[in-house]
């Protein structure tokens, strides 16, 4: 491989990084349109949960109408009894409020106004690891690529992202 090919393939690697990273920085508009409130439906903030991929590194964007409602990051207990009174980190009276997921596992945030948590203002999300693997480094250009050396848990999306970005650099390196 000539250093031309090299610093091209250094380029093409480099803006697979950024978008590796605008990938693995996602904000997550919680209760899409209709925001952070109380549903009309208890189960609809675990239905909007259930559909999203949260990765640490990641945003919480909770809109809501400032003095009308905040947002309590709490524990597992507190989050099933709807009780405010043992915040774990910040509470957020002001909106929107955009959280930055800085920790994988699991999140518990509830609404602290009046009854509004236990008429279904209140979000449980589960948090993956780390954005970043170790593998993200270039891979020897004479090996296959491998699927997933630490061979996480599940497959998961950011997993199959990691493919397709090892395997695009094995399509460029050849
Ligand atoms: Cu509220």
């Amino acid at each position: 491989m000539n250093m031309n090919k090299m610093s091209g393939l250094g380029g093409v690697v480099a803006i697979l990084m950024l978008l590796h990273y605008a990938e693995a920085q996602r904000v997550h508009q919680v209760g899409d349109s209709q925001g952070w409130r109380v549903p009309q439906d208890t189960t609809t903030y675990q239905n909007w949960a259930s559909n999203q991929n949260f990765t640490v590194g990641d945003i919480l964007a909770f809109d809501f109408q400032t003095g009308r409602h905040n947002v309590i990051e709490v524990s597992r207990d507190s989050y099933s009894s709807c009780n405010s009174n043992n915040p774990i980190g910040s509470t957020w009276n002001t909106g929107p409020s955009n959280i930055t997921l800085n920790r994988g596992g699991e999140h518990y945030y509830i609404c602290g106004v009046g009854q509004h948590c236990a008429n279904g203002q209140r979000l449980a999300i589960n948090v993956s690891g780390s954005a970043l693997p170790p593998s993200t480094a270039i891979p020897p250009s004479s090996t296959t690529t491998p699927l997933s050396p630490s061979s996480s848990a599940s497959t998961s999306f950011p997993t199959f992202i990691h493919f397709l970005f090892f395997s695009a650099l094995v399509i460029v390196a050849f």
